[in-house]
């Protein structure tokens, strides 16, 4: 026997009720609805997993997502890793809402291959249902339309034939192709196996005994196991649904919307350049950004010519390349989306060596830069404006720059820097440097850092309190008082009476669960 082609993730699409779980049990057998209150209101709430495979051999990996309109969200973060997609459409309704909305999220993902599932076929004539979504998916989508029936089984042998058709026209993800990357769905612990996260591995490989790194916390873990549908496995692949124990990290520590992946490949990001196809949205408009299986609120900047640069109030976990959504706030609804051209960009506005740069990535002329080397400029921190175009620096202050970034989260005062100090008004009105507590200074990176530490731990346990940053940077009292103080003047937390922090909503900021 050959080498099996390798494992492609599927995911269904579609209004609600229109029978995408009954034909996702119709095909592999399982019930993706598992939860009481699934079964009691008969219909989809979270995703739902199962495998299939193929008559040509090929696995599948079944996403099942909801149709409910107030869905939508989890709907993307099931559709962002998939490599094909089953949508299915109610003969007796025809195309619906979601079934647009749906499309317009697979579009937006850039997923353009699949196959249509008339179903219900035993209740209606499928013929109008065909043409309606034919229509719809237009020519930008390779598609197979069938009619089927998840009550009777009728057409779905043709369902399982158009898959078969449409998986062997993609590739698949090579495995090789850069480190592990899996954006975290669940995580949950199993009595005496402890932290287990899920996911799709969207790229590389893992297995038992691997070092990885869960971002944004930046913690550190070893995999004890690994999983692929339930069945232990030695190593996983790229394209598989995967459980990964691991040892070394506790639970409460990471959550849904985190991403495990190999260790130093992956940063989290604040600011993104990419090339965007949206419907009728305007420069500074408040968006939410879905990516991975995370999303965050953002400001859009335009560019011109579908680039834009979107400024995220809450990080993402994006590559360059990377697929997004861009959602309206109200009325919710798909905008649109497009490709992540640079996933650490500056803040540059219209500037024209940054747009012929962008337009060089579009069409794929430039490679970009290595993460953490920033071209033309010192890195800054979010939200930091930086007097462009970047002031020169004489030398002495750049030598001072280097000693504030070495030192960390652990700022020198100004006594300690002697004559050097003398650059310090330069550097801050660079932004390179801010003050921090009555003397001290600490390097926008460092600072940076130490607000990607806190936003997690708040994110992940709700608040944050002196002791607890002072144990995670392991760090004394007195530099952890007073970074949180800073973050407190930088707006990014608030101290409630209690003497714990949490993170200080922003006006008009919807929660983002
Ligand atoms: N007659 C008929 N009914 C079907 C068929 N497939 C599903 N149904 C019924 O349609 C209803 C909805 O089916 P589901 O599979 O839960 O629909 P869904 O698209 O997964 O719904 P959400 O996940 O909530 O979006 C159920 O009552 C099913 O029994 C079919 O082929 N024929
Ligand atoms: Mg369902």
């Amino acid at each position: 026997m050959t080498a099996p082609a390798t494992p492609l993730t599927l995911g269904t699409a579609g209004h609600i009720d229109h029978g995408k779980t009954a034909l996702v049990h119709a095909l592999t057998g399982v019930d993706t609805d598992r939860l009481p209150e699934e079964r009691a209101r008969g219909m989809t709430i979270v995703l739902g997993y199962a495998p299939l495979v193929l008559p040509c051999g090929r696995r599948l990996s079944v996403v099942d997502v909801p149709g409910h309109e107030r869905f939508v969200r989890t709907m993307v973060a099931g559709a962002t890793g998939i490599d094909l997609f089953l949508l299915v459409v109610a003969a007796d309704d025809g195309v619906m809402p979601q079934t647009v909305e749906h499309v317009a999220v697979l579009d937006a993902l850039r997923v353009r291959r699949g196959v249509v599932a008339v179903t219900k076929a035993d209740a209606a004539d499928p013929a109008r249902a065909l043409a309606e979504a034919t229509d719809l998916l237009g020519d930008r989508f390779a598609i197979d339309a069938v009619a089927c029936s998840a009550r009777t089984g009728a057409g779905i042998a043709d369902v399982v034939a158009a898959l078969d058709r449409a998986a062997a026209a993609l590739p698949g993800r090579a495995p090789a192709g850069g480190g592990a990357l899996l954006h975290i769905d669940r995580v949950f612990t199993i009595r005496g196996a402890g932290t287990v996260v899920t996911g799709t591995l969207w790229s590389g490989a893992i297995g038992r005994g691997d070092v990885v790194e869960l971002l944004p916390a930046g913690l550190r873990a070893r995999v004890r196991g690994v999983q692929v549908h339930e069945r232990p496995a030695d190593r996983a692949t790229a394209g598989q649904r995967v459980a990964v124990n691991l040892t070394g990290v506790q639970l409460r520590a990471i959550g849904r919307g985190d991403a495990l992946a190999a260790p130093g490949t992956l940063a989290p990001t604040w600011r993104l350049d990419a090339d965007l196809t949206l419907r009728g949205a305007r420069h500074g408009q408040r968006v939410h950004v879905h990516h991975g299986t995370r999303e965050a609120p953002a400001r859009l900047a335009e560019l011109g010519d579908g680039l834009w640069q979107v400024r995220l109030e809450r990080p993402l976990l994006a590559r360059d390349g990377d697929r997004v959504v861009v959602r309206s706030v109200a009325p919710p609804d798909t905008l649109g989306g497009g490709v992540v051209l640079d996933a650490a960009p500056r803040r540059h506005g219209r500037r024209p060596d940054a747009l012929a740069r962008l337009h060089e990535l579009r069409r794929g002329e430039r490679p970009t830069p290595p993460r953490g080397e920033p071209q033309d400029a010192p890195p800054q921190p979010p939200d930091t404006p930086l007097t462009e175009p970047a002031p020169q620096l004489p030398a002495g202050a750049i030598a001072l720059a280097e000693r504030l970034r070495a030192a960390g989260h652990e700022p020198p005062s100004t006594a300690d820097l002697g004559d050097a100090a003398t650059h310090l008004p330069a550097l801050r009105e660079a932004g390179v440097a801010a003050r921090v507590g009555r003397d001290r200074h600490a390097h926008v990176d460092a600072l940076a850092e130490v607000r990607r530490r806190v936003v997690a731990i708040v994110e992940a346990e709700g608040a944050v309190t002196l002791a607890r940053l002072r144990d995670d940077l392991g760090t004394s009292r007195q530099f952890a008082q007073a970074l949180l103080e800073y973050l407190d003047a930088a707006k990014v937390t608030v101290r409630r009476p209690d003497d714990t922090r949490v993170l200080r909503r922003r006006r008009g900021e919807q929660s983002v669960a």
